[in-house]
């Protein structure tokens, strides 16, 4: 199996993450800072003077969208982001995995893989939503409804390096407007059974043809991360020796091996379920796809106050390696020449 290299063209003019138009950074609107008072005025970034707003003062750091005037964090805008769509049926877990994944690199859990790691919930949008959905993997679970808009965040792999700013959107059956406009796609699914004749994966692929205009059947380069999820809820089945249960690599990188190893594993566990479709439907439709099982809430239920997420980073580290973001390891823990 091939390494998760693709070049996936970083856009140079960013679609707006919540009206989807593209505006080049340059008629982003500034704000004037609150001193400005009732003289305060928006303008175009262009128009700033020395970075300063027709006042003379330093105006809001945060750009406003001229299409739909949602604010939007000025590292969006002069950033080069990657979009996540996350999609998957109502109840999968793709709320509580953005979480954990957020979370789990926000408090610094990847630090012995990537020392310096660091992540940014940017704006007040994002904050607000992140606030609240990390009650998922934190004190309480509550079940709430998925929202349409994108939780933006910047990465930085390394402490000085260039942040690598991701949008994630997560939503039941992707809106047009996201799959049009995503750069990788992360499909949550539950353990067990299928129901008889489920062909949302067939509905996903039709979706994703037809928002970004390809043609009927062809197949798909955006790629697929098709997450297990809740594997807390089956381990007890699972072999001890399987890669689903080994210690994740140590590598500060995407660990091919392993990656191909749980790939193939979790393929046979969703066979052994009877979610042949779903199997069948992404070999046919995503030229890029890979299997991936992992718990967001691990072992909570031994009366552990913090849950245990096992995997979570998985899906999240081949995106990043296949957008060249992050170093690609053949082996389990060796770096690739
Ligand atoms: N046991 C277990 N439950 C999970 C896990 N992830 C999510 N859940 C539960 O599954 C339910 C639906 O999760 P949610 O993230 O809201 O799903 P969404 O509708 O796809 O966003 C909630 O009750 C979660 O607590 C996990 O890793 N393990
Ligand atoms: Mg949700
Ligand atoms: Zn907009
Ligand atoms: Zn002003």
């Amino acid at each position: 199996m091939r390494a998760p290299i693709w070049s996936v063209p970083t856009r140079r003019v960013p679609a707006c993450p919540y009206c989807h138009a593209r505006t080049p950074g340059k008629a982003y609107l500034r704000q004037c800072a609150s001193r400005c008072g009732e003289t305060a005025i928006q303008f175009p970034v262009s128009e700033a003077r020395k970075g300063k707003c027709p006042h003379g003062r330093a105006p809001k750091a945060r750009r406003v969208c001229p299409v739909c005037e949602q604010v939007v964090p000025r590292e969006y805008v002069e950033g080069r982001p990657r979009v996540i769509a996350v999609v998957g049926a109502a109840g999968s877990g793709k709320s509580t995995w953005v979480a954990s994944v957020i979370r789990r690199v926000a408090k610094g859990h990847l630090d012995d893989r990537f020392p310096g790691m660091s992540l940014d919930v940017l704006g007040e949008g994002s904050r607000l939503r992140h606030d609240r959905d990390r009650v998922l993997v934190a004190e309480t679970v509550l079940p709430l409804a998925t929202e349409p808009g994108p939780l933006l965040v910047s990465l930085h792999i390394r402490p000085r390096a260039r942040a690598v700013v991701i949008a994630f959107y997560d939503s039941a059956d992707g809106s047009a407007a996201n799959l049009e406009h995503a750069d990788g796609l992360v499909l949550a699914v539950e353990p067990g059974a299928a129901v008889p004749g489920d062909a949302g994966i067939t509905r996903l692929a039709e979706a994703v043809r037809a928002a970004r205009g390809l043609r009927p059947h062809s197949r798909i380069n955006m790629p697929l991360a098709v997450v297990l999820t809740k594997l807390d809820t089956v381990w007890d089945m699972v072999d001890p020796a399987s890669p689903l249960l080994r210690p994740v690599p140590r590598s500060g990188g995407y660990a091919v091996s392993d990656g191909v190893d749980v790939h193939h594993e979790t393929a046979a566990w969703l066979g052994h379920w009877n979610k042949t479709d779903l199997i069948r439907g992404v070999h046919t439709a995503f030229r890029r796809h890979r299997y991936f099982a992992a718990t967001a809430l691990g072992d909570r239920a031994d009366g552990r106050r913090e849950p245990i997420p096992y995997r979570v980073e998985d899906p999240l580290l081949w995106l990043l390696a296949g957008f060249g973001a992050i170093p690609v390891f053949r082996g389990r823990e060796g770096p690739t020449s």
